[in-house]
């Protein structure tokens, strides 16, 4: 299996169906890719988001299975089933909404060879079409700086939904990461540093998506108090085999 696609998915039956489409399409269009997978877990949704996905048109070296969480358990909970179930010999995590889009997976593997890439909205701002309200701009920039100086140094963009990883790398980082909500991707980063891989961060095109799932307030509290676990941790040695 060359690439497995992993979506974490929470009530995404009105937006899935487009995206399967265009992911599709892009690898029948790139044959490098196959035989791929897709990996859509469905973490806890009440509006049929599987049987969305499983409407999907699949044609010969394309497969995709639906994962289920009987209840909502949060999008880092839902990575880690999916990279756990993940065989390719590389993992796309790509967010539902596909803000950014499916064929920017050509300008992060061109930078893969054993590293983390990860798709990035601060180094070029020239590549964003339509950029995020101001408030979360705003929200995003702070929670970043936070990130640099608590957790992964040098990364300035953390929460673009968009990454590609190693296989085997994903599927240890699968064994040991730990945070369900939405700041998972920064201790993803964090491991696979310690584990001492090379993150490279790629300006990809990406365009605000109306109808988030995230809660300014909530979710931000909820992140901020994980960063401070990150931080902690990293303060302590665990990813350098300190448990
Ligand atoms: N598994 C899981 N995925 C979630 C959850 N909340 C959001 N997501 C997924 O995370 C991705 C990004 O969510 P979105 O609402 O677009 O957030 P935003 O663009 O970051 O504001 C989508 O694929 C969502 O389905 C959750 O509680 N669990
Ligand atoms: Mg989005």
């Amino acid at each position: 299996m060359r690439l497995s696609v992993v979506i974490p998915s929470f009530n995404e039956a009105r937006r899935l169906p487009s995206t399967l489409i265009e992911i599709v399409r892009f690898l029948e269009g790139h044959p490098r890719w196959r035989p791929a997978e897709i990996l859509v877990v469905d973490d806890g949704s009440s509006d049929g988001t599987c049987a969305a996905a499983r409407g999907t048109v699949l044609t010969v070296g394309i497969t995709l299975r639906c994962l289920v969480h009987d209840h909502n358990r949060g999008k880092g909970a839902a990575v880690r089933t999916g990279f756990g179930a993940a065989r390719g010999e590389a993992i796309l995590l790509c967010d539902a909404d596909m803000s950014t889009p499916i064929e920017e997976l050509e300008v992060l593997a061109g930078t893969l060879a054993g590293a983390v890439s990860i798709g990035s909205r601060a180094i070029d701002r020239s590549r964003i079409e339509r950029p995020q309200p101001k408030y979360r701009d705003i929200m995003g920039r702070v929670f970043n700086l936070a990130v640099r100086l608590l957790a992964v140094p040098g990364i300035r963009d953390t929460q673009c939904g968009f990454k590609l990883f190693p296989g085997d790398l994903g599927r240890s980082l699968a064994a040991a990461q730990r945070i369900d909500g939405f700041a998972f991707d920064v201790e993803l980063l964090f491991l696979a540093r310690a584990a001492g891989f090379t993150i490279r961060e790629v300006p990809v095109r990406w365009r605000h998506v109306e109808e988030s799932r995230v809660q300014p307030v909530v979710h931000s509290a909820d992140m901020f108090a994980d960063l401070l676990r990150i931080g902690w941790w990293r303060l302590t040695g665990r990813g350098r085999g300190g448990g």
